[in-house]
């Protein structure tokens, strides 16, 4: 095959009418459609000197132009790099300049504040809305509607993804076609997508959930997305009896429980609901059964890896586990001191091989080779369990890592922006429990002498320089961080301290 990830998602519905994308606004885009301007944003990106191997880098909202920019990537042979719409100009002009993305590609609204960043980084900077606009998006108006797929090979790479460190910088995850393909392959699989299917499709399409597992798989199998701008609940309540399907992160499911239209009838005809990027209450899994009689399926799966355990489509989902090994996925749990698989029902850190797993981290041989063995497994930085029915049961993290309503926050980040204050001797960032969005950020800070800090300077700082959803949500002032004999913070009694920092009153 030319090009495996295009022809096997893409190219494969040439010229069928049938829906691929149904649009809040009524509108339908067909599957023939969608190629179309895929090729058109093809050609325009192949027609900038943007080479097969080059990073485009995009910040922009989602809509279908956004989608068939990665489509477009793929057919062109280019690396593609979405980046959450959240981020601001300091945490774009990171990932610009060390990805040495040919082009950079975001909201015409934003143009003003990141031509600086573009210019810094010697990158090609071009426009794209949600409204067929943008510099890009007219342009691709006046290209032809077919485009000569250039050739690819499964070992090429297909995308970057950047994933935080508990330390430093974030590392650029390299993902090839055959990352991708071989995951969507597998999960269209296991979870019977089929042509008949319409995915109620309402997250972000900068990360894996997103685009790897829900738009890859739809673009697979045929189906069809209901494909909303974000998470919208009256509109997903309105359009729920449309679809047969839905994915999301806990946060979506504690909210459609929240409310009271959300019933065993509006669900009565779904097939499907999947949860992952963070755990699930097992509480939420009792409720949403108790509600609508449909069992949500937990799946488990990371940035470098996308998909690698799922409960199973017929049999026993079980809440509070992430269910089984994918079909050509190894998971084993391993003693963290020496790297031997421990017994089932012990803890121990959760690793991973199979063709899922990334390539490595772009320009990082280090940090590649502290988390990829040399034999193939992934160091997930998880801490889980098999039960004796070979369950996988995520228990926690290994890493300093919070995850909010499915978005991942490195405390590292915020504390070195926050240590840098006027009137900040150190900081300790947590994760306490939030009923929204699971955890929620505190940052507690030890002031430089008598006087405290001034807490909104410390929130204009973080608003300045740091996307929103990682912004502290409470401020604590405390006269010393609680540390262990050697000298290391202790998280786990900050966390135990704030734990009701969230309680509903
Ligand atoms: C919004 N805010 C947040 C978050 N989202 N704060 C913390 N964590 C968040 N996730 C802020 C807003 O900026 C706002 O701040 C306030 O919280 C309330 O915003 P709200 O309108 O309620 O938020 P929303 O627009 O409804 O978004 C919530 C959301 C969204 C729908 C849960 O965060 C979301 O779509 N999350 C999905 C993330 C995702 O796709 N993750 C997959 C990663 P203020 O009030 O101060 O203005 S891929 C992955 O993890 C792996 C591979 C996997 O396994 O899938
Ligand atoms: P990321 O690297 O941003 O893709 O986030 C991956 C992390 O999300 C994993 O390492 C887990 O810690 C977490 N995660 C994903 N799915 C689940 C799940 N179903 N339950 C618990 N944690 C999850």
């Amino acid at each position: 095959m030319a090009n495996p990830l295009f022809d096997t998602l893409f190219g494969a519905h040439a010229g069928r009418a049938t829906p691929f994308l149904h649009l809040a606004d009524g509108r339908t885009i067909t599957h023939d459609g969608f190629l179309r301007r895929t090729a058109q944003f093809a050609n325009l990106i192949a027609g900038m000197d943007v080479a097969p191997g080059d990073r485009l880098a995009a910040q922009v909202a989602k809509s279908p132009d956004a989608l068939a920019l990665y489509a477009a990537c793929v057919q062109a042979g280019v690396v593609f790099l979405p980046l959450n719409t959240a981020y601001t100009p300091s945490e774009i002009s990171y990932f610009v300049e060390n990805s040495g993305a040919a082009l950079f590609v975001c909201d015409p609204a934003k143009a003003g504040a990141l031509t600086p960043v573009a210019h810094a980084a010697g990158t090609r900077l071009e426009t794209l809305n949600d409204r067929l606009g943008g510099s890009l998006g007219e342009e691709a108006n006046h290209q032809p509607e077919t485009f000569a797929t250039v050739a690819r090979d499964e070992g090429d790479l297909a995308a970057f993804l950047y994933t935080s460190g508990t330390t430093g910088r974030s590392k650029g995850a390299m993902l090839t076609q055959g990352n991708l393909l071989s995951n969507a392959q597998v999960l269209t699989d296991h979870w019977h997508f089929t042509a008949d299917d319409v995915l109620l499709h309402a997250l972000p399409i900068f990360h894996t959930h997103g685009l790897f597992v829900a738009t890859n798989i739809m673009a697979l199998s045929g189906g069809a997305m209901i494909f909303l701008p974000g998470f919208d609940l009256d509109a997903m309540i309105d359009l729920m009896p449309e679809a047969t399907a839905m994915m999301g992160v806990p946060t979506f499911y504690t909210r459609l429980l929240d409310d009271p239209r959300f019933t065993r009838e509006l669900t009565a005809h779904m097939r499907l609901f999947v949860s992952g990027s963070a755990p699930l209450l097992a509480d939420t899994h009792v409720q949403f059964e108790a509600r609508t009689g449909h069992r949500i399926l937990e799946r488990y799966g990371m940035t470098e890896t996308n998909m690698n355990t799922s409960n199973p489509y017929d049999g026993d989902r079980r809440a509070g586990t992430v269910g089984f090994p994918l079909p050509g996925v190894e998971v084993k749990v391993t003693d963290p001191a020496t790297g031997e698989t421990v017994p089932p029902g012990d803890i121990g850190q959760i690793e991973v091989r199979g063709p899922n797993v990334f390539k490595g981290y772009w320009q990082m041989p280090d940090k590649t080779a502290a988390e990829l063995r040399a034999d193939g497994f992934f160091i997930t930085g998880d801490l889980g369990k098999f039960d004796d029915d070979g369950y996988l049961q995520i228990v926690g993290r290994n890493k300093d890592l919070i995850i909010s309503g499915g978005y991942n926050i490195y405390p590292k980040e915020i504390e070195m922006l926050l240590d840098d204050q006027p009137g900040v001797r150190e900081s300790a960032v947590v994760g306490v429990p939030h009923p929204d969005f699971g955890e929620a950020v505190v940052a507690v800070i030890v002031p430089d002498g008598d006087a405290a800090p001034d807490i909104d300077a410390l929130r204009a700082a973080c608003a300045r320089d740091m996307a929103r959803y990682k912004q502290p949500k409470r401020y604590e002032i405390r006269a010393e961080l609680p540390r262990n004999t050697m000298g290391k913070v202790q998280k786990n009694v900050l966390r135990d301290d704030y734990a009701d920092a969230f309680a509903p009153a």
